[in-house]
C-alpha cells in the first residue's frame, strides 16, 4: 500500500510511504503531485504523522463525573474523595465498557499509543484485572501501557507496598506513586524509595504523580530525579504534573533543573486538567498551577501533554482530542511564538513517545511499524490553529479509519 503526496514534518517536499507486511518499507522524495491509483491513500499535500500519543489518562475513572455525586469545590482532594464513592461500586464490566467506549474516543483522534494510570489501592485489584484485559481486547486500536497507580498512597494505605507487588505480579507494565498525598514528608519519601525499588527489580518503567500541587514545599520532584540519576534509569522515569513547579522560585529551579537535567527523567504536564484543579486555594492573584513546560522543553529536557482525565471526578470535560489540550496547553504555557507552533506536535507526537519508551516501535522510518495517521492541515501550525482531525489512521499497515470532513454550505 501507497500513501502518496504526504507532507512529513521536519522534511522538505511531498512523500510517498510505502507499506508492506505491516511495516514501513519505504519513504520515497515526489518530484511532483501523483495521481493516485490502485489502492494508494492520497494524502493531497496533508500532513502523514506517526500517531498521536495519549501520555496520560485514568481510564479506570472515565464517564465517571457526578456518579454519585460531582466534585463540587474542583479541587484534587475532592477528587479523590468523589472517586473513592465510585470505587465502592465498580464492576468489572462497567470499568471495562467505560474503558473501551474511552479508548474508541480516542483512536478516533488519531491515537493509537496510550498510558493510563490505573487506581490499585483496592485490595480487590478489581479495576486493573479489567484492565489488562481490556489491553489485550483493544489491541487492534492502541498500544496500552498500564501504570499501577497507588491514588491513595503506598505506604498511608493499607497493605500499599504489597498492592504495587501484586499489581507488577499480575502484568502492569509501569510503577505509580502520589508522594505529594502520603501523609508524611518521610513517607512520601520512602514511597518513592520503594518504587523504584520495585520498578529496577522487575524491569518496568515508572510514571509518578509528583507534587500535583500549588505547595511550593512540596519537593519529591527531586528525590525521583535523584533516585533515577544514582540508578542510572532517568529515561525510564517520568514525573506526571509537576505543578508546584509553578510555585517554586526561581532559586530553587535554578539548582533543581540542574539536577533534573543529569537526571533525565522525562516529564508530562496536563494543562487543562492543572489549570482547572490548581489554584483553588487562591484569591488574587490566582496562580496557573501548571508546570514549567517552556522551561523544561529550553532546557533540553523531554516533556509532552496528556489528558489525564475524560468526564470523571476531577475534571468534567475532555473529548478524547489530545489536540484541544496541545491548543489549551501551548496558551496556559506561553508557548505561542512562532518557533513554538511550528513544532507544536512534538508535545504529543514524539516527546509522548519517548515518555512511553517506544523507541523504534514508532516514527516514520523505514522498518518500523507502518502506524500512521493523515492530519487534515499542511503543518503543525495549522494542525493546532484549525484543531485539525485525523483524516485517516492506519495501523499495522491496515486502515484503522477514515474520517468523511464536514461540508459547510452557505444559503
Ligand atoms: N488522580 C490524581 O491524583 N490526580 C489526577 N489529576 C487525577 C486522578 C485525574
Ligand atoms: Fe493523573
Amino acid at each position: 500500500m501507497n500513501i502518496i503526496n504526504a507532507t512529513l514534518r521536519k522534511r522538505q517536499g511531498l512523500f510517498t510511504v510505502t507499506c508492506d507486511g505491516g511495516r514501513i518499507s519505504a519513504i520515497t522524495a515526489q518530484p511532483d503531485l501523483l495521481l493516485a491509483k490502485d489502492d494508494d491513500i492520497d494524502a493531497a499535500g496533508q500532513l502523514l504523522i506517526a500517531p498521536l500519543v495519549e501520555p496520560h489518562i485514568h481510564l479506570d475513572a472515565t464517564l465517571t463525573a457526578g456518579d454519585p455525586q460531582w466534585n463540587m469545590s474542583g479541587t484534587l482532594f475532592e477528587g479523590i474523595e468523589r472517586w473513592g464513592q465510585r470505587k465502592a461500586t465498580i464492576t468489572h464490566e462497567d470499568t471495562k465498557a467505560r474503558a473501551h467506549t474511552t479508548i474508541r474516543m480516542l483512536a478516533e483522534h488519531g491515537i493509537q499509543h496510550v498510558r493510563t494510570h490505573i487506581d490499585v489501592t483496592d485490595p480487590t485489584l478489581g479495576a486493573l484485572k479489567a484492565m489488562l484485559e481490556v489491553r489485550e481486547e483493544a489491541r487492534h486500536l492502541v498500544d496500552l501501557q498500564i501504570v499501577a497507580f497507588p491514588q491513595e498512597g503506598i505506604e498511608s494505605y493499607d497493605n500499599g507496598r504489597a498492592l504495587m507487588e501484586q499489581a507488577i505480579e499480575l502484568g502492569a507494565d509501569v510503577v505509580g506513586g502520589i508522594p505529594h498525598f502520603e501523609n508524611t514528608r518521610e513517607q512520601g519519601v520512602s514511597s518513592i524509595k520503594f518504587l523504584m525499588d520495585l520498578a529496577e527489580r522487575r524491569g518496568c518503567l515508572v510514571d509518578v504523580h509528583c507534587d500535583e500541587t500549588d505547595d511550593p514545599h512540596s519537593r519529591f520532584l527531586e528525590v525521583l530525579a535523584e533516585e533515577a540519576r544514582v540508578r542510572g534509569m532517568g529515561s525510564r522515569v517520568t514525573a506526571s504534573h509537576t505543578t508546584a513547579m509553578g510555585s517554586y522560585d526561581n532559586a530553587y529551579c535554578s539548582k533543581l533543573f540542574r539536577l533534573l537535567k543529569h537526571s533525565g527523567i522525562n516529564f508530562v504536564s496536563c494543562p487543562t486538567e492543572s489549570i482547572h484543579l490548581q489554584g483553588r486555594f487562591d484569591t488574587f492573584p490566582k496562580r496557573r498551577g501548571v508546570t514549567r513546560v517552556a522551561e523544561i522543553d529550553r532546557a533540553g529536557m523531554n516533556v509532552c501533554f496528556g489528558q489525564d482525565s475524560i468526564k470523571d471526578p476531577w475534571y468534567p470535560l475532555g473529548n478524547g482530542n489530545i489536540l484541544r489540550v496541545l491548543d489549551a496547553g501551548l496558551h496556559i504555557c506561553h508557548m505561542m511564538g512562532f518557533e513554538d507552533l511550528a513544532r507544536s506536535l512534538d508535545l504529543v507526537t514524539d516527546n509522548s513517545a519517548r515518555t512511553l519508551n517506544l523507541g523504534e516501535r514508532y516514527g516514520i522510518e523505514v522498518g518500523r511499524p507502518a502506524n500512521l495517521v493523515i492530519l487534515d492541515a499542511e503543518s503543525d501550525y495549522e494542525a493546532v490553529r484549525r484543531q485539525a482531525k485525523a483524516r485517516v489512521s492506519i495501523r499495522g499497515g491496515q486502515v484503522l479509519m477514515t474520517r468523511v470532513p464536514e461540508r459547510v454550505e452557505f444559503a
